[in-house]
């Protein structure tokens, strides 16, 4: 009875208010109502809001703390200029502050952009203080406040002082001035169309206050393979529009610029940097370029790298280029990041002792010391290209005397492109964690990076964020927790991932307890789950390395100079990048990091293929062989991934249904591609290696159709290349002049509710259309129209449709019937049958299937 009147309550008195439909546009900045529940705990909060000072950005952040209120508690804070009469949240600066003649005792020592947010009476009235060294704090300030309530947390009585962790928290945008975006999987670009800044910048207004309320102060608008254009003394006051669109939310503008500038725009016949005449046109450039843009923040340069200009053309050091940049720009208060991203891409991948993961360190470690106060050395969290899992760049460990910071990747270059889910906050973690015993113990990378081991000027954090105008930001709603991650860590990198994981959940999608548990658990294992499908043991990602980065491509990486080599062959697998034997790489580590990896024994399973060549039958830590690993991990990759779905599915109605069916839709193709990357992986390294799976699973798949076998009309059999992308090598196409074509299969298995599976081919040159029959019955038809990275039938077109609870009988016709369309011919690769799961709805596993 009890439990009756439970359900009563809980049915008749809780059922969800219909949640209303979001379209990801603001982000964790939704500011919904707060729970009627936890309203009172603000119904003290001041109705004033005073702002003491009248610059931009104290303006965005009264504007900002009016619309947070009103959007969270239904209240309209007044604006008000002078203190009023009156219990108010006082917003200004210390200076403001003091102006004020406010008796207050200041904090000392509290840094720039930190803020303090403190419960005082002002004229016997209580008042809430938010103030800061400078105005980027008092905004940093109103973000916090809002975030308190938003997260329903007691504003009541603060004296909390907040700093940020390192001074550089900066994104990277690649994008190019036509409007596309390298490596950009949301859309165009918010910046730029058609080769000039868009008319339109709200979007990129916006995009300013989501940086700034996760404390992120610089953003670098162009790609790092730079135009040379976006400097000319034309294309600046279009760069100035930018600048006054970030300037109210405390981001400075930053560009990437070609080191060839001089040559290629400047009318010199060289670039040399330390050419008089070069030094020269740069300073004279900057002076140009500060006059229309006072508060430039700074650039970035890409130089002698993947075809770029650099110093090497003259035989100059990374120093020479960096340093006649830094004195042009520092009379101006400008930094120049200089990437370490410095390799040689034409590797011979026969000498086993060339290694591209000695790059950065080679090139920048004996330079250390050499570089002005300005010049900041940009280095990739890992010494290859934003793998699924690397290890710390050496480089970290090896500077002292020279400014660093460290480049993570939030756009998902190699780790999904945003259709798989990959919450990036643990891995970053797990390099800011690393001690690099740079100086004895105790110098992670984060303490190295933000300037704090070797006492250096300026230091931090910067990410490629390669945002984009899909409503999402980022292409996926779940991504977005990557974009306020990375804030969250530039801020505070002590934060734990489950932390941010969860502030980001309820801010984004609500407090209910088991969305909050539920996302916050998916995002978690989404990282060690891609990583599980995709490269194995620090291999790499084994992704196709020479085009999309996207799908399985195993081979790719080999037999080439891009260096991105795992030097799997018959017997084994992995890098010998030992001193002993190998290409001396882990000798650039300190000799207590260099220990851990040299020996076999000490290497964590994680990086052993990183740091050793093995054979495949060598038993890890964790009492598996290397190959029964592979073949492990790839079918618990796929398993958790599958289980991302149902997990997901458990929140329907709980979410709103935009954001529910776009994240549903997301992760069943990603649930379906994750098989795609389990078979090519596992039967590549079946066929390499000849020894079979213990467990009897791979490259047998007992419930598998090929359409190859199939009873074909138009359609024809073709090889997929490579092999491993398509089940059996091959596919069928329809190339008939006479479209539909038809793939007919024969249904021999026990009657019952089923699942059918069409694993098909969805190129970007077509929507091809597809019908499903059942002994002549349609049960299914769908246009394959997505978006993925490939003309081509391939590991990254494959895709498949999930047809549920179908009554299938023996000796029943399955039939496709393919419609091609443009390039695209209609291609198919299997028919997958599987018994329905309980659960969907009016369907029970094992129900007999009345005959007729
Ligand atoms: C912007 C990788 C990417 C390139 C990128 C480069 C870089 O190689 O694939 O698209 O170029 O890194 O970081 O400069």
């Amino acid at each position: 009875m009890r439990y009756f009147l439970l359900s009563f309550f809980l049915g008749v008195f809780t059922l969800p208010t219909p949640l209303a439909a979001e379209t990801g546009d603001d982000a964790w900045l939704r500011y919904a109502p707060v729970d009627v529940a936890m309203r009172g705990r603000y119904d003290r909060l001041p109705a004033y809001v005073a702002a003491l000072g009248d610059s931009v950005v104290i303006k965005s952040a009264q504007a900002e703390l009016i619309r947070g209120v009103r959007g969270m508690l239904g209240r309209t804070l007044r604006a008000e200029r002078d203190l009023p009469r009156g219990s108010a949240i006082v917003l200004g600066t210390f200076a403001g502050v003091q102006a004020a003649r406010l008796a207050i005792r200041l904090p000392t020592g509290l840094r720039e952009d930190g803020y303090w947010l403190k419960t005082i009476t002002l004229n016997g009235f209580p008042c809430l203080l938010i103030t800061a060294p400078n105005d980027r704090g008092v905004l940093y300030g109103v973000f916090a406040l809002s975030r308190r309530i938003g997260l329903g947390e007691a504003v009541s009585q603060l004296d909390e002082q907040q700093a940020p962790y390192a001074p550089i928290r900066w994104v990277n945008e690649w994008n190019n001035l036509d409007g596309t975006i390298e490596r950009g999987y949301a859309g165009p670009s918010l910046f730029f169309e058609k080769d000039d800044v868009v008319e339109d910048l709200s979007r990129a207004r916006d995009y300013a206050r989501l940086l700034a309320s996760v404390g992120i102060n610089g953003c670098v608008v162009n790609n790092v393979n730079a135009n040379p254009r976006v400097i000319r003394a034309e294309f600046l006051p279009q760069l100035a529009r930018l600048a006054a669109a970030f300037r109210p939310w405390g981001v400075r503008l930053g560009v990437s610029i070609d080191l060839g500038s001089p040559k290629i725009i400047g009318g010199l016949d060289t670039f040399d940097p330390l050419d008089p005449r070069v030094a020269n046109w740069w300073k004279e450039k900057f002076d140009e370029i500060y006059r229309v843009i006072p508060d430039l923040g700074g650039v970035v340069v890409k130089a002698d790298s993947e075809g770029r200009l650099g110093p090497s053309t003259y035989g100059r050091t990374h120093a020479d280029a960096a340093n006649v940049l830094a004195r042009a720009l520092r009379p101006h208060g400008g930094l120049i990041f200089y990437r370490a991203f410095v390799y040689d891409h034409h590797l011979d991948w026969r000498n086993l002792k060339n290694d591209r993961a000695r790059a950065a360190y080679d090139n920048f470690h004996s330079l250390d010391g050499q570089f002005d106060d300005n010049a900041v050395v940009q280095i990739k969290n890992g010494p290859i290209d934003f793998q699924v899992r690397e290890p710390a760049s050496p480089l970290f460990g090896g500077l002292e005397k020279t400014n660093q910071a460290i480049e993570l990747q939030i756009t998902q270059e190699y780790t999904g492109q945003q259709r798989h889910l990959c919450f990036l906050v643990p891995m970053w973690k797990a390099v800011l964690d690393i001690d690099m015993h740079a100086q004895g113990a105790g110098t992670p990378v984060k303490a190295l990076v933000a300037g704090k081991t070797f006492r250096r000027p300026v230091g931090g954090f910067v990410a490629v964020s390669n945002v984009g105008r899909d409503p999402t930001w980022l292409g996926h709603h779940l991504a977005m927790a990557n974009l306020y991650g990375f804030g969250g860590l530039a801020w505070n990198p002590d934060l734990s991932a489950r932390r941010i994981g969860e502030e980001w959940t309820r801010l984004t999608f609500g407090h209910d307890l088991r969305v909050v548990e539920t996302i916050a658990n998916i995002l978690l294992q989404s990282w060690p789950t891609y990583e599980k499908y995709t490269g194995p043991l620090g291999a790499g990602t084994l992704t196709d390395i020479l085009g999309s980065h996207y799908g399985p491509g195993i081979e790719s990486s080999e037999e080439n100079g891009w260096g991105q080599w795992h030097r799997a062959d018959h017997d084994g697998i992995g890098m010998d990048r030992t001193v002993a034997t190998g290409t001396g790489y882990i000798g650039q580590y300190r000799p207590p990091v260099a220990g851990l990896y040299e020996s076999r024994a000490n290497c964590p399973d994680e990086l052993l293929l990183f740091m050793h060549h093995v054979l495949y039958t060598y038993v890890l830590h964790s009492g598996k062989t290397v190959i029964q690993h592979i073949y492990d991990s790839h079918y618990e990759g796929a398993e958790q991934a599958e289980r991302f779905v149902g997990q997901w599915r458990s929140l329907r109605g709980r979410i709103d249904e935009p954001r529910y069916r776009q994240v549903l839709a997301r992760l069943e193709y990603q649930a379906g591609h994750a098989q795609v990357w389990r078979d090519a992986v596992c039967n590549w390294f079946l066929r390499k290696s000849g020894i079979h799976d213990a467990k009897g699973r791979v490259g047998h798949f007992p419930n598998r159709l090929e359409a190859e076998s199939a009873e074909l009309e138009g359609y024809q059999i073709e090889e997929v290349k490579p092999w491993e992308a398509a089940s059996g090598g091959k596919a069928v196409e329809c190339l008939s002049s006479a479209p539909p074509c038809v793939a007919s299969f024969r249904y021999e298995g026990k009657p019952g509710w089923r699942d059918v599976s069409v694993q098909y081919f969805d190129q970007n040159n077509g929507a091809s259309r597809f019908k499903l029959f059942v002994a002549g019955q349609l049960v299914d038809e769908w246009v394959a129209d997505d978006a993925l990275p490939s003309r081509r039938m391939g590991a990254d077109s494959s895709t498949r449709r999930k047809t549920k609870g179908l009554a299938l009988r023996p000796g029943d016709e399955i039939r496709i019937e393919g419609f091609p369309d443009a390039g695209e011919s209609a291609p198919i690769d299997y028919l997958e049958i599987r018994p329905t799961a309980r659960g969907v709805p009016g369907v029970s596993l094992g129900e007999r299937i009345p005959r007729q």
